[in-house]
């Protein structure tokens, strides 16, 4: 039996990044609603991020998205970010808002429209270089509606080439994460829809390409932990975008749709590697609050993250191991579910106060007074949003 005195000091080796995005405002097609507080500007997000990790010591750093991001001076951003307590992680680019993208950015037919999805991307590793970022996330909104629009073979030749160019201008120290996604915003076929094309592009580029693997980003029904394993296997699981969904791309709060599908990636990221000092797998969110408070939505979130992993670690991975090899089912079965069901809120509340840690980071963040304080202080100017 695993107790979880033996999973403490792991449980200090969890880092979550946070999207700069989840603290302005978002919304769906039909709306996006405003709230008190939201930032203005980027120091503002990245404020509320430092804040998410001094409540709950889990989310040391902050990913940016160019342009939703953009500064004049990113050495400046980045030492404002440390005099806060983070530092700036992974740059996401952003291919899918400007009209030239409408049927394509590296999978365009015109060769200047994919020149110039090319140079945004150069632009990116320009301000990585300025922030030390050591991620290049690559999401591409790309596809086709209807049968027979594009030539989706063309298409594929075309992404490698731009990947290339782009992989080419990375340093050594530095990374290139590319995305998949089933569907959305196109709805017939999508330039990189699932493990398998990533996985295909990533590796052709190098050992420095990895896939980044988003958990609402599949089908229903698919069994995201066997691409975890699969993933980690080959050595190309990059990055995870963590947020849970209903339906298809939700970016609701991670763990709260199906808290056991998130166990059961957990279990095959720490089973794989993928956790621990010695692993370089990025544990992001990539969330929006729409309705929900965001602050306290990103402090839920990373709760959620550390409750799993917690809980994962406690799996008795040697008795798991010997019921398997025995061909007894419903034992393996069972202490795999045993750990699942553990309650370990508790000895996390312990574990945090022994850390100097509030033990309900929730609760301590609403009683501290700083959404009063945002809210008093951020009244006028701009709200900032994804549109
Ligand atoms: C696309 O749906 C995505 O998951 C990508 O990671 C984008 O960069 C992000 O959402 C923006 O919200
Ligand atoms: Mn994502």
């Amino acid at each position: 039996m695993t107790s979880f005195s033996d999973i403490s000091d792991r449980l200090g080796d969890l880092a979550i990044e946070v999207p700069s995005w989840a603290y302005g405002n978002s919304g769906t097609r039909f709306k996006v609603f405003g709230s008190p507080g939201t930032p203005r500007s980027v120091e503002e997000k990245i404020a509320d991020a430092a804040t998410v990790h001094r409540f709950t010591g889990l989310a040391p750093s902050v990913a940016l998205h160019i342009p939703w991001d953009e500064v004049d001076d990113y050495g400046a951003l980045s030492t404002y970010a440390k005099e806060h307590g983070v530092a700036l992680g992974t740059i996401n680019s952003n291919t899918f808002q400007d009209d030239d993208y409408k049927l394509g950015a590296l999978t365009h037919a015109d060769p200047r429209v994919r020149q110039k999805a090319v140079d945004h991307h150069l632009e990116c590793i320009e301000v990585m270089n300025q922030t030390g970022s050591r991620d290049l996330k690559i999401w591409l909104a790309e596809g086709t509606n209807y049968p027979g629009q594009g030539d989706i073979r063309a298409r594929q030749d075309w992404l490698a080439e731009g990947l290339s160019t782009i992989y080419d201008q990375l340093s050594e120290d530095q990374r290139l994460v590319l995305e998949y996604k089933f569907f959305e915003p196109a709805f017939y076929h999508t330039d990189v829809p699932d493990w398998g094309t990533s996985y295909a592009h990533v590796a052709a580029l190098g050992d420095r390409a990895m896939v980044c693997l988003d958990t609402g980003h599949h089908a229903p029904g698919t069994n995201i932990e066997f691409i975890v394993a699969q993933l980690l296997r080959l050595g190309k699981l990059g990055s995870f975008d963590f947020n849970s969904r209903f339906y298809a791309d939700d970016d609701l709060i991670v763990g709260a749709a199906d808290p056991f599908q998130l166990f059961r990636i957990v279990v095959e990221v720490i089973r794989g590697g993928g956790f621990g000092p010695d692993s370089e797998v990025a544990l992001m969110l990539d969330q929006c609050h729409n309705i929900e408070a965001k602050i306290p939505g990103q402090i839920r979130s990373v709760l959620n993250v550390q409750e799993m992993i917690a809980r994962a670690l406690l799996l008795d991975t040697d008795a798991l191991n010997e019921a398997r090899n025995a061909g007894d089912v419903l034992l393996a079965n069972e202490i795999f579910m045993d750990a699942f069901y553990t309650d370990v809120r508790a000895d996390l509340g312990a574990w945090r106060e022994e850390r100097g840690l509030a033990a309900n980071p929730m609760r301590a963040y609403l009683d501290s007074g700083y959404q009063e304080q945002i809210e008093a202080d951020r009244a006028g100017g701009a709200q900032l949003s994804w549109t």
